[in-house]
């Protein structure tokens, strides 16, 4: 099902057109209510005046997360306060967050996108959606929410945490849908086993997950698990929020809002724009936002995008799935490493469950690579020589792919901290 035909079904000229008409409106409004964008475009020695096609977005200047901190709270913000009926902030995990402002018309437009979104992972007013996201700074609750209700579902605000209340909220109130990040729908899964409840008693069918990235391998495991089809969808506070992209029923892409941003993907390291294809840093401008504009915003995820038409019968660009960060990749003795590799050995092995964490440490001046991981029944854990088989086989595996020693740590079931939001996996204490 289509949420708007007229919007998401545009030829490419008739999309261009209108971006354009749009991105000269937002590189105006920047330039004379902002002061930071005035200052950054007159550097550049640009004026909006310059912008005659999409092209000349690429003279722009970049925006960062630096910048958007050093800008804390309300500095960017392109209308007067009284204009800004809600604020969300990003989940920083070290200093300031970066905050972000709605108007009405903000809200109004969000919530379109998200329903749009949710509609094309398959929910109707059939569904009865359970948010288990955190409603609050957070946006992945409040977004979800309205976006669910305007796409007519039942939504049930559970909020995060508190797991089984969760799942009883599910069995009582026949949810269908399930919107959390991955990893806490993997924690379901478990409490549902632990509990006794026979998951075919239960209706979900559908889980839109995003908020933190996750493999094609986590997702098998996570359909399989809660026995649903597990959709994908991406947001950032600074664009949005939940509703910038996601995947349709078929699963190929994330669909991106283009009628509300242009992205473009650049080489991290040059800032060269690269063709569709290439894979590279997600960037993205806000071509209707009132509170929160933001030109050519650097995400540091790291994906590539095609304009390919898709089966659904949309025709907005898509984006394929992020699991990676310019930021995550980890140089662990001159080589790098992303976690989501180790994610992709680890999620393929039996025995192991979902739940890992990444340590890395520097003795004597060498870095060490540290997979602590989880086994899924407690009778692996004996005799002692099938345990050193065992881990010597997931070395092995994690080699392979890594081309590095890794340090394996295995404990026991349900050991490792299990989160209700963004998992945090990976831990650095090398003070690079
Ligand atoms: O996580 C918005 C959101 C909420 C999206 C709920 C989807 C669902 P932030 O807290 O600002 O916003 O974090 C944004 O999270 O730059 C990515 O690195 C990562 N991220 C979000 N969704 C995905 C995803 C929300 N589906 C940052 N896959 C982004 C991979 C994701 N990474």
């Amino acid at each position: 099902m289509i949420w708007n035909k007229e919007q998401e079904c545009m030829s490419r000229s008739q999309l261009e057109e209108l971006q354009l008409e749009r991105l000269k409106w937002a590189t105006n409004r920047v330039y004379n209510k902002v002061s930071h964008y005035r200052a950054k475009f007159d550097q550049l020695g640009i004026l909006p005046a310059d912008i005659k096609s999409l092209d000349d977005l690429k003279r722009l200047p970049f925006t960062t997360k630096e910048d958007l901190r050093t800008n804390y709270p309300f500095g960017l913000f392109a209308v007067p306060q009284k204009e800004v009926v809600r604020v969300h902030a990003s989940s920083g995990t070290t200093g300031r967050p970066v905050v972000v402002g709605y108007t009405a018309t903000d809200l109004n437009t969000w919530t379109d996108l998200t329903a749009r979104m949710v509609t094309m992972a398959g929910v109707s007013s059939e569904d009865v959606a359970q948010v288990a996201f955190n409603y609050g700074l957070f946006t992945g609750g409040f977004g979800l929410h309205y976006g669910l209700e305007r796409a007519g579902a039942l939504v049930v605000p559970a909020s995060g945490g508190n797991t089984e209340r969760q799942i009883m909220l599910m069995r009582d109130f026949g949810t269908t849908v399930l919107i959390s990040t991955p990893s806490y729908s993997l924690y379901i899964a478990e409490v549902i086993e632990k509990m006794g409840i026979d998951i075919s008693s239960l209706k979900l069918k559908i889980g839109l997950f995003g908020g933190e990235p996750w493999t094609e391998e986590m997702r098998r495991e996570i359909e399989t698990k809660l026995k649903i089809t597990a959709t994908d969808n991406y947001g950032l506070s600074e664009v949005m929020g939940p509703g910038v992209a996601g995947e349709c029923v078929f699963k190929c892409g994330h669909h991106i809002a283009e009628d509300h941003f242009i992205i473009e993907t650049i080489d991290p390291e040059t800032g060269e724009v690269l063709e569709p294809g290439q894979e590279g840093e997600l960037v993205f401008t806000s071509l209707t936002k009132e509170a929160f504009p933001v030109i050519r915003f650097r995400t540091k995820d790291i994906s590539c995008i095609t304009q390919e038409p898709c089966k659904c019968g949309r025709t907005t660009a898509r984006m394929r799935k992020v699991v990676g960060r310019t930021d995550d990749m980890l140089i662990i003795r001159g080589v790098n490493v992303f976690p989501s590799q180790i994610e992709s050995v680890l999620m393929d092995i039996e025995g192991i469950g979902p739940h890992y964490v990444i340590n890395i440490h520097r003795r004597n001046h060498l870095d060490e690579l540290e997979v602590v991981v989880e086994l899924t029944r407690e009778d692996l854990l004996e005799p002692y020589s099938k345990l050193e088989e065992f881990s010597g086989y997931i070395r092995q595996k994690l080699h392979n792919v890594l081309s590095i020693n890794v340090k394996l740590k295995i404990v026991q079931p349900g050991t490792l901290e299990r989160s209700s939001g963004k998992a945090k996996r990976v831990f650095d204490y090398r003070n690079l």
